[in-house]
């Protein structure tokens, strides 16, 4: 096992997300391989970490005032042992191929979980939406899709929303793929509900981690009812994450962007959640224009002087961390465990630095990380293949109840697989454990493809 980290570090020292998810889980995975001989014998572990397949390309495209820009494309195409390719495409200035790696490798295993036939990839772009017209992003999405469409499809590769793609990304990408093959097919999800898309996947996945969480809660006979929650982010899943602890009597008091966050000790009820929406999602605006319209709520910007998130450094019960990768730092874990939090649901994926994780699991806490809770956005991606394979939409409530027995049955599992291994309670080892052995035996099922 320490042999396969100092080999995968060495063929890509640049690539650290990567090596910290591979870590994770190949930690996790050592009682796994000590019952199963023949997993190493197997080689499971070389073959799972390198993806079958990683396309590089160029994407060209024209600014409104016809400048050309280049920017770089990828899809990673990381194992495909239980279903076609699946995961999200991320346009923000910050991806690189670890980056691009480290969220393909993490879709194996959430993909595994959700009981549904999904493989795993991920794409995206150092392409930055913000700030560009609507025309920019199209001629971006268009740009983009012209290499892309040749590699995907609906039974071998599906592509999804992440950061920086949502409806309007999505909306520009299939219209392409459309025009280039001819073909209206569900080849992307979270497409609008006119065109193929299906009901409560823009909910899904902040709703899916706030069910998630509940039944964590649920295991100690308590609810959300009353409970302070901190959320960070202000994007698709911090606001249905918002919605729906509203829903089931949480309070929530901050939301954040990459320029800082906001503390609104009232609580963010309904009508400042549909404020940010309206900010967000059509106004395109930033966080620090909150307290504008609330006046009693305080903004604080991202101070480059502090060591660690003020954000996480407020009295609560929950955390649902819902921006980016390693937004809680080892200082962050601390104060969050000193400030009484015990709840903590990842909507964003590996928002949490290794020495945070290692804290909640050694206090104990209710600790669900992102492969676990954040799930229900791919599991409604896969029931909206579902339904355009059938050419059908199903109504809201029968896909909120699907995916509310999704997230029940990733708790079971989750709980199960760290029952059978000797370790109780502990959401990362039960979730690594449980993905990573559906999709080894799948794979070895199949041969050495
Ligand atoms: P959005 O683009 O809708 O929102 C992202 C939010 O996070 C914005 O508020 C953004 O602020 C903030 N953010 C992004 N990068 C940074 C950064 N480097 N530092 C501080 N803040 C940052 O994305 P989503 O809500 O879809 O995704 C959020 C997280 O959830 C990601 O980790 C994603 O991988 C994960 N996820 C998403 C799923 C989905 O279905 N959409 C499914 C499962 C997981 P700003 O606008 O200032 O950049
Ligand atoms: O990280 C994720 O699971 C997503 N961005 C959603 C992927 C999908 O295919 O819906």
């Amino acid at each position: 096992m320490d042999e396969i980290i100092s080999l995968i570090q060495n063929r890509d020292p640049e690539q650290r997300e990567f090596h910290q998810a591979v870590k994770e889980v190949v930690e996790s995975v050592r009682p796994v391989l000590e019952r199963n001989p023949e997993y190493r014998q197997q080689a499971v572990l070389e073959r799972i970490t390198e993806p079958e397949r990683v396309i590089m390309f160029r994407v060209p495209w024209m600014d409104d005032d016809t400048q050309v820009h280049v920017n770089r494309g990828f899809r990673v195409e990381m194992s495909s042992a239980i279903g076609p390719y699946k995961g999200g495409l991320r346009f923000h200035p910050s991806v690189n191929l670890g980056i691009i790696k480290f969220l393909a490798f993490e879709q194996v295993f959430k993909n595994g979980l959700t009981t549904l036939a999904m493989g795993g990839g991920k794409g995206g772009s150092d392409f930055n939406p913000k700030g560009k017209s609507d025309g920019e992003v199209m001629r971006f999405c268009q740009s983009f899709m012209a290499e892309l469409a040749r590699h995907i499809g609906p039974n071998t590769d599906v592509p999804a929303g992440d950061i920086g793609v949502g409806a309007r990304e999505i909306g520009f990408l299939f219209g392409m793929y459309k025009k280039l093959r001819n073909e209206f097919t569900g080849v992307l999800t979270g497409k609008s509900l006119d065109w193929g898309g299906s009901l409560i996947r823009p909910e899904a996945t902040g709703y899916g981690t706030v069910y998630f969480a509940a039944e964590m809660l649920a295991t100690k006979s308590q609810t959300f009812e009353g409970k302070t929650c901190l959320v960070s982010g202000s994007g698709n899943v911090a606001q249905y994450t918002t919605e729906k602890l509203l829903d089931l009597g949480g309070k929530i008091v901050t939301l954040s962007d990459s320029g800082g966050y906001i503390y609104d000790e009232e609580g963010i009820d309904r009508e400042k959640l549909a404020f940010v929406q309206q900010l967000k999602n059509i106004r395109r605006g930033r966080m620090s224009e909150y307290t504008e319209t609330y006046p009693n709520a305080e903004y604080f910007p991202v101070d480059p002087a502090l060591d660690y998130n003020p954000l996480w450094n407020h009295k609560a019960d929950c955390a649902f961390p819902s921006a980016t990768q390693n937004e809680i730092n080892a200082l962050d874990g601390k104060n969050l465990v000193d400030n009484g939090v015990y709840v903590i649901a990842e909507g964003a994926n590996m928002p949490s630095v290794p020495e945070a994780v290692d804290l909640f699991v050694e206090h104990k806490l209710l600790y669900a990380p992102g492969k676990a809770a954040n799930a229900g956005g791919v599991a409604v991606s896969g029931l909206e293949m579902a339904q355009n394979s059938m050419r059908l939409s199903w109504p809201r409530e029968e896909v909120d109840n699907r995916l509310k027995q999704i997230m029940k049955s990733i708790h079971r599992t989750c709980v199960d697989a760290g029952d059978s291994y000797g370790v109780q309670g502990n959401y990362v080892a039960g979730a690594n454990i449980a993905g990573f052995v559906k999709v080894v035996n799948a794979m070895l099922d199949q041969g050495l493809v």
